[in-house]
């Protein structure tokens, strides 16, 4: 019997199952945890916009060669590493369901990134690229690390920062840092819902690439159109969808809407989910892409 692929996360530590959900077992008593490792500057200041989102089994661990740096940490865990010798300590960190964040083009990150998920093949990379103003170089570098991350990694999701740049419009420099942060944290929190639901067997798998976007809106479903609007191309290689929804739940009408939106797309059924707490009427649309 097909399994409805309309599912709901309702808190980071449910899922229920709607449609079909009196056929189908009990959802397993507790989540999976998972380790969100914020690395660097970008990683350690998207993981302080996360914190405050996340319930439920998350471990958030910040590392970083720069003492400042960790010290602005509001992570509980935090890390000096004093150079790529000391990088295997986060391994352990990263033994079970694990995301790497961090922005590429910079010094530590960008080498933490390619050496962690070689070692730890099975983490899942959130990672942003460089807006275009801060130069050739630093994209050269983030353009060979995202490269090889593409191999190493079991699922790697990268942020366009100048992408973001033009959905925003208009925005001072310390605006568009500001968004950033703010958009992988939703990413990060999309991510750890695949995993979470992979775990489960509700999404049968997140290897690959996936392609993210985050829109705000009190409409989940005009929210959901936004978010959508930004992935055109993606759904065109859509393996599966993941619409993650943070605020008040979805009424069911919307939820019905929502899953013919994305069907009109992409030819999909997305997997929905949802979960209370800050960062509210947010939608999260997270395309894995096919091989
Ligand atoms: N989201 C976000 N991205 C940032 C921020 N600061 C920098 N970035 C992006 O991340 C890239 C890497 O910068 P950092 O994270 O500061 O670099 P790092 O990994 O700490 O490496 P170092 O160069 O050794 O300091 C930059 O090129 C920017 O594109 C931030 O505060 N938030
Ligand atoms: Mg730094």
């Amino acid at each position: 019997m097909p399994i409805s692929r309309r599912a709901f996360l309702t808190a980071a530590s449910a899922v229920t199952l709607l449609g079909t959900a009196a056929a189908l077992p009990s959802p397993a008593p507790s989540a999976p945890s998972v380790a969100v490792l914020g690395l660097g500057g970008a990683g350690i200041s998207a993981t302080n916009r996360l914190l405050p989102m996340l319930r439920g089994p998350v471990e958030v661990v910040a590392a970083d060669a720069d003492l400042p740096t960790l010290r602005a940490s509001l992570a509980a865990d935090r890390l000096l590493v004093r150079g790529e010798a000391e990088l295997p300590l986060l391994l352990p960190r990263l033994a079970g369901h694990s995301i790497l964040v961090g922005g590429l083009g910079g010094g530590f990150a960008t080498s933490a990134l390619s050496t962690l998920s070689r070692r730890a093949p099975s983490a899942a990379a959130v990672v942003t690229t460089p807006f275009w103003f801060e130069g050739r170089a630093r994209r050269r570098v983030a353009h060979v690390a995202l490269a090889s991350l593409a191999e190493s990694a079991q699922l790697l999701v990268p942020v366009a920062l100048q992408d973001l740049l033009l959905t925003s419009g208009r925005v001072p420099l310390q605006g568009a840092v500001h968004r950033a942060d703010q958009v992988v944290a939703h990413v990060v929190d999309a991510v750890r819902v695949a995993l979470v639901l992979h775990a489960r067997g509700v999404l049968p798998s997140v290897a690959g690439l996936a392609s993210p976007s985050v829109a705000q809106g009190s409409d989940p479903v005009e929210a959901v159109r936004a978010a959508a609007a930004q992935q055109d191309q993606a759904f065109a290689t859509a393996r599966s969808v993941l619409v993650h929804l943070r605020g008040s739940a979805p009424s069911p009408a919307d939820a019905h809407d929502l899953e013919a939106f994305v069907r009109s797309r992409c030819g999909l059924d997305p997997l929905l989910s949802h979960s209370h707490g800050e960062g509210s009427d947010t939608a999260s649309v997270l395309v894995l892409k096919a091989a």
